[in-house]
């Protein structure tokens, strides 16, 4: 088989980039190793900056979004003496946030692909790059015990922070950087009317809380746990109880409750591997970088990669134009470190660390204070939260 773009991984990464190119007349061929259901059934990002909801409109899978989507204008962040609401919109002369669940972005963008005949492999084992140093890359694949191969112009690894894509870097070229954080954030999903019309970041001695949505009757809410923790030692009634002392009392005693559909673990991690190209190959989404989710901008550091990286190929087919494709990592890394600073600090101003005793709790409160009387903060806080400009 022969394409113009071979893309590893069908999660948002990928299926955006294919959606993107198809649309330019780009050949491209989606392998992914999973399921079409298993990868929608992962509960993910639930916020969406102005950039990625235009990426989406433009590439015709905005519909749905724009249908059932929530247009949110602030949120909260509480801590032990008080509560802040962030006004994005009057912060950032206008902005404002779409929530709208990853889970559905990614169905959106699978249906697309079939009503437009995208090549999308799914179920693709083994996947190996080979070659990515000449200007004649292939991939070869498994599916159903037969070993097939796609010679291809370019590839994009989309395939996430455990994919095969980042691992084909020589170890000598590719750089890493990483923090690891002491804790993880346990995470459900309950058919429950949202106990607040905007999000709820809640600091407290106890630990974070985040009250989110995906629409009028699904809930989406976290508490941070330890690392150690399992999801089997949280029942229901432990997580409502634990929520509850960690929400402004005004939530706690409005928060409807009810059984979870889904529940589950997840560790904090910065992350972030440098260059982002190598060859032939491009780096996009998870595969090339992690974020805590305090901050909401994995899925959103995603699209921008995309953007990046389909204009660049894009200039290349249209008119042979390279100079987008070797400036792509370095473009895209300028924002990416950006959004993990932010992040870092988002996790940094309202998490528990266990070392913090004594003076980095001080230190956090008086950030928080800062915060809640600073306006100079709070647009800082807000023009990030919103999204940088591409
Ligand atoms: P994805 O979504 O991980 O998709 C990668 C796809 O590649 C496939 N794959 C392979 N395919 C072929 N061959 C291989 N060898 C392959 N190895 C892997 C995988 O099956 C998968 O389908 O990466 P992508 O597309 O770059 O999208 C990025 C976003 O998913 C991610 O940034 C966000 O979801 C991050 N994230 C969150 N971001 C937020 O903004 N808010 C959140 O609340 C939030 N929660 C989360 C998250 C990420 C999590 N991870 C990665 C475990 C919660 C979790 C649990
Ligand atoms: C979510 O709704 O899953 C969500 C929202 C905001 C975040 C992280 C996760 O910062």
């Amino acid at each position: 088989m022969r394409t113009q773009v071979a893309i590893i991984g069908g999660g948002p990464s990928g299926l955006l980039l294919s959606q993107i190119l198809h649309l330019k007349g780009i050949d491209t061929v989606v392998l992914e190793k999973h399921s079409e259901e298993y990868v929608l059934g992962r509960i993910r990002a639930g916020v969406l900056e102005q950039g990625l909801v235009d990426i989406l409109r433009a590439a015709n899978v905005g519909a749905r979004m724009d249908q059932v989507g929530q247009v949110h204008e602030g949120f909260e962040i509480s801590h032990m003496n008080g509560c802040q609401r962030i006004d994005l919109e009057k912060l950032t002369g206008g902005k404002t946030v779409m929530v709208y669940g990853q889970t559905e972005i990614t169905k959106d963008l699978y249906d697309a692909r079939r009503k437009m005949d995208g090549k999308v492999i799914t179920n693709a084992e083994d996947v190996a790059l080979h070659d990515l140093e000449t200007t004649s890359p292939s991939v070869t694949y498994k599916k159903d015990g037969v070993t097939q191969t796609i010679q291809c112009d370019y590839v994009a690894g989309c395939d996430g922070f455990h994919g095969v894509s980042r691992k084909s870097i020589p170890s000598d070229i590719l750089r890493e950087y990483e923090k690891v954080y002491p804790f993880g954030w346990l995470g459900i999903l309950s058919e429950t009317p949202p106990v607040s019309d905007e999000l709820i970041y809640c600091q407290h001695d106890r630990g974070f809380a985040l009250c989110s949505m995906r629409n009028e009757n699904l809930s989406r809410y976290y508490v941070q746990c330890s690392l150690n923790d399992k999801v089997e030692e949280w029942s229901d009634e432990r997580f409502w109880e634990e929520l509850k002392r960690r929400l402004p009392e005004s939530a706690a005693d409005r928060i409807v409750t009810g059984p979870s559909i889904e529940k589950s673990i997840a560790p904090l991690r910065s992350f972030v591997a440098e260059p982002l190209s190598y060859g032939r190959l491009f780096l996009a989404g998870d595969a090339g970088h992690i974020v805590p989710p305090t901050g909401a901008k994995g899925l959103n550091l995603a699209a921008s990669d995309i953007h990046y990286l389909s204009e660049a190929l894009i200039a290349k087919y249209d008119s042979g134009e390279e100079q987008l494709l070797e400036q792509y990592s370095e473009t895209a890394l300028k924002r990416i470190w950006k959004a993990m600073r932010f992040s870092w600090w988002m996790t940094t101003l309202l998490h528990k660390f266990p070392e913090n005793e004594g003076f980095g709790d001080r230190i956090q409160q008086t950030d928080i204070d800062y915060l809640f009387s600073s306006e100079a903060a709070q647009v800082s806080l807000a023009e990030n939260y919103v999204g940088l400009p591409y």
